[in-house]
């Protein structure tokens, strides 16, 4: 598969985040809908309100089942609005959806539902995670160990946050200070809270320095994920108001990471926002634009295509098709 194919056609579906259980193909997205909330900086047009899953065995000529919503605003206890981007992991033949959802006082926390299969339906635990915040989580699993990355600015909040505690108001770094990082913990056994203190994930330069707020077309904005490829750690995120995806390289899940390049040149759509998977052999960008929606920003199409790797491990750059205005 070299070209890029849109996924699920009839409906609107982003923000992919996907893993291969039991030897099967699993995409758990944001379902974006018309809400008629005016477009905003705050991200209140991204109203949705329910997940849907779907799976497949083979992505290249295979089917895609959509397994119905499995998730719905309406079963969670402390829901406010805006079911955003959402993750799943595996342990012990349990699986656990982490999902952002502002609560009843529009504050973003994060939330945990389980299932006894990877379609789900997933059961929403009574409360947020204790001391979450933000949105945007992304796990991994590492020996038995698993970590959340989390974290995005302007309506993701992050930027109410320093050190873990909320601040009186939000607050920006100069241009030349460090840039706001997103966060990575360690999960606790029963995988239903943080097992420590939110760590910053650290992105630096070739030259060693942590990027500055100032370099909006490199710096984190949202949207994280993480892989495995040949024994290191690829980190990769949203710039968000540069509309790229980019990444860097790690020696362990904390990082420090170092910056390598643009994975993904700006689509069409605002948003930009994906998932790295390899699947029988071969990797893959699973990601979303707005051609199918004539360009409307907040509703959304599913989309993959083949990744393909340098020798040295650097990631051959794919063409997004929009403009990055
Ligand atoms: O879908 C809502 C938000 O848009 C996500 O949480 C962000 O990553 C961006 O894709």
């Amino acid at each position: 598969m070299k070209t890029a194919k849109y996924l699920v056609p009839n409906d609107y579906m982003a923000d992919p985040a996907v893993h291969v259980f039991n030897g099967r193909l699993y995409i758990y997205p944001s379902h974006d809908r018309e809400s008629g909330i005016p477009e905003n900086d705050n991200g209140d047009h991204f109203d949705m309100k329910d997940y849907h899953v779907f799976s497949t065995g083979d992505i290249e000529t295979g089917t895609l089942t959509d397994h119905g919503v499995v998730l719905d605003t309406k079963d969670i206890p402390w829901a406010g609005r805006q079911l955003w981007d959402c993750d799943v992991a595996c342990k012990d033949g349990k699986y656990y959806m982490y999902f952002p959802l502002k609560d009843k006082n529009d504050i973003f926390r994060i939330g945990v539902a389980i299932a006894g299969k990877p379609e789900g339906p997933f059961i929403p635990q009574p409360d947020p995670i204790r001391g979450s915040y933000s949105i945007d989580p992304a796990i991994l699993e590492e020996n038995g160990t698993y970590y959340m990355y989390f974290g995005g600015l302007w309506g993701g909040q992050l930027q109410r946050y320093r050190d873990n505690k909320a601040l009186e108001s939000a607050e920006f770094p100069a241009g030349d200070e460090p840039a706001i990082p997103s966060r990575v913990v360690k999960l606790s056994q029963d995988m239903l809270q943080f097992a420590e203190e939110p760590r910053p994930v650290i992105i630096l330069d070739k030259a060693g320095k942590p990027l500055t707020h100032g370099d909006s077309t490199r710096r984190y904005f949202e949207a994280s994920w993480i892989h495995n490829y040949q024994g290191k750690y690829y980190y990769s995120y949203s710039t968000g108001d540069t509309h790229r995806l980019c990444y860097a390289i790690g020696d362990n899940p904390y990082g420090p990471f170092t910056y390598q390049g643009v994975l993904l040149t700006p689509v069409v759509g605002w948003t930009t926002h994906h998932a790295i998977v390899e699947f029988k052999g071969k990797w893959y960008l699973f990601h979303h634009d707005s051609v199918p929606s004539g360009g409307q920003t907040w509703l959304r199409s599913l989309k993959v295509v083949e990744l393909e790797y340098n020798p040295d491990g650097t990631i051959q750059p794919i063409e997004g098709g929009g403009t990055g205005d």
